[in-house]
């Protein structure tokens, strides 16, 4: 067998299904055989910048490995953005990167492609040579999921093209569940828990495969419920659930967790947006759980920080309060039963003549796409008040693709992200700025490979967390300004279908086409730049 063919089957017999991609002289031939002869399901995106951020989507949505190939040179170059977001949001994606032949000195595309991967936080596994090679994929692999980051797995073109002998290598993954690391830890923790008055519970993303066992612990120690962010609606429906900790807390349940002495961290990294600042945290005795060892105290300095799986600790401090027969500690009598769910607050309905009042249309919109969705949101100005208008069924299906802050990602995250969940529509929520950054192009890959897309664009003629600043300096804001095209008519162009909402009666008509839509829809909500000026938050 050649090595691109050996390299494609290994893919499939690690149980890589959709393969993300665009094609160069450095992997054109081992994606031919992926698709023809290994029947893998390849996307072809219109950028490596989207094929990569597209396994990433998949990552995230699917906890299994995201895998994108790209050729040598300016493609390899371009994933450099969607690598770093890989890191910092701790994804397991390998990416399959061609390199130059190795003789050839003078090919226009030669980089060192081994200082530019490094550059970005990501793991690089050079192939060294045919024989290895199938090795050498399958230690990547296994380094995307121990490290829990992108690894590149880099193939020099002219070993493409060896005879090596098929062998299948088998791989296998550490199993973490169940890990607990008992100690003095342990026993610091239930005794800070045992001498609070005021406890509550705190579960981020490393967390949300524990809702019951925390649902209990909560129960038995007296502790309201909270969640991170991207924990968001894990307790939905839950007695007592605080909802959001951090900056998006509702007024009563900051008020909740202001007036609590003691935070049990399950799974959450303790950044300046959970602790809103560190103000949510301050004064409070401080227990941290987490499965990885490296989270504890790196954000917050906890006074006690427990290595293991959330459920487990959460069951074995229920435990150890039993035994040794300890009454709860807290009560939850002042929070409301029915909880503080994320919502949005209330605002000032600013709609006019010509545009519609941003919280109104996503408020509407919230209500008219189906409740079972996937959530993707670009980032701008209105990322934030997206996360309170939009609803999620739980948090494996809410993305967050701003671990690095860049703009333009959110389509083609949304695009991958519907490979991990193919019978629920996914919405994306995006500025003008960031479609028109990354979207435009990967629009139309959504619209090629039939993906059930609704992508609501809050269009305020530019970039708005821009805008502001010029504003809050008293500067005219023409610079952030843009003269964009008409996104109805181009989504329609680029295959799929548009309309432009501007007041109640379109928004009837956005409703309409979302319970019709056949193909990726784009929904152009028109808002006022100055939306959000009237200090509503
Ligand atoms: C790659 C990249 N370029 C530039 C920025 C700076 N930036 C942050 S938000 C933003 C505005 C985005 O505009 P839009 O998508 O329309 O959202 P809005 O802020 O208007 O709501 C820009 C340019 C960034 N974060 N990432």
């Amino acid at each position: 067998m050649r090595l691109y063919q050996a390299l494609a089957k290994a893919l499939r017999d690690h149980g890589v299904t959709t393969l993300f991609g665009l094609i160069g002289d450095a992997n054109l031939f081992m994606v031919d055989a992926y698709i023809k002869e290994f029947g893998g399901t390849y996307v072809s995106a219109a950028n490596e910048i989207g094929a990569t951020v597209m396994a990433l989507g998949y990552a995230s949505g699917s906890g299994r490995l995201g895998v994108a190939t790209v050729t040598h040179g300016p493609a390899t170059t371009n994933t450099l953005t969607p690598l770093i977001e890989g890191v910092k949001g701790r994804l397991p994606m390998l990416l399959l990167c061609g390199d130059t032949h190795i003789e050839d000195r003078e090919n226009l595309q030669d980089v060192s492609q081994r200082d530019l991967i490094v550059a970005t936080g990501a793991g690089f596994e050079p192939v060294r040579s045919p024989n290895t090679a199938l090795r050498d994929l399958s230690i990547a692999i296994h380094r995307a999921f121990v490290e829990r980051r992108p690894i590149a797995l880099n193939v020099p073109v002219n070993f493409m093209w060896a005879d090596i002998d098929y062998e299948a290598v088998r791989l296998r993954l550490p199993q973490l569940p169940g890990l607990v690391a008992r100690g003095d830890e342990l026993d610091n923790a239930v005794g800070i828990i045992a001498g609070a008055r005021k406890p509550v519970i705190l579960a981020g993303r490393g967390a949300i495969h524990a809702r019951e066992a925390l649902v209990r612990l909560g129960e038995r120690i007296g502790a309201p419920l909270a969640t991170t962010l991207k924990g968001r609606d894990l307790f939905r429906g839950a007695a007592f659930n605080l909802g959001v900790f951090g900056t998006l807390s509702t007024p009563l349940a900051a008020e909740e967790i202001i007036a609590s002495d003691c935070v049990i961290a399950f799974g959450a990294g303790l950044n300046r947006f959970t602790t809103s600042q560190g103000a949510f945290l301050t004064g409070k005795r401080v227990v941290q759980v987490d499965a990885d060892p490296a989270a504890i105290g790196r954000n917050w300095a906890a006074d006690a920080g427990v290595i293991g799986d959330a459920a487990t600790v959460a069951d074995l401090i229920c435990e150890l309060f039993d035994m040794a027969e300890i009454p709860a500690p807290g009560t939850r009598g002042r929070v409301l039963e029915r909880g503080a769910e994320i919502h949005p607050l209330d605002f000032k309905d600013i709609s006019d003549d010509q545009t519609i009042d941003p919280r109104k249309a996503m408020t509407r919109l919230d209500h008219a796409i189906p409740a079972e969705r996937v959530f993707v949101t670009d980032t701008g100005r209105f990322t934030r008040y997206s996360w309170t208008h939009f609803s999620v069924p739980d948090p494996a299906s809410f993305h967050f693709t701003i671990n690095f802050g860049s703009i333009g990602l959110g389509v083609p995250w949304a695009v991958g992200a519907s490979y991990a969940a193919p019978d629920r529509p996914v919405l994306l929520v995006t500025g003008d700025g960031g479609f028109m950054h990354g979207g435009l192009n990967e629009f139309n890959t959504a619209v090629r490979h039939e993906r059930d897309l609704i992508v609501v664009v809050i269009n305020d003629g530019g970039y708005g967390a821009e805008e502001v600043q010029f504003r809050a300096r008293a500067l005219g804001s023409s610079t952030a300004q843009i003269d964009w095209p008409d996104f109805a008519a181009v989504a329609i162009a680029l295959g799929g279908d548009g309309l432009a909402v501007r007041n109640e009666h379109d928004l009837a008509c956005a409703a309409q086409a979302i319970a019709q839509r056949s193909r990726p829809l784009l929904i152009d909500v028109k808002v006022n730049p100055r939306w959000n000026s009237e200090g509503a938050h």
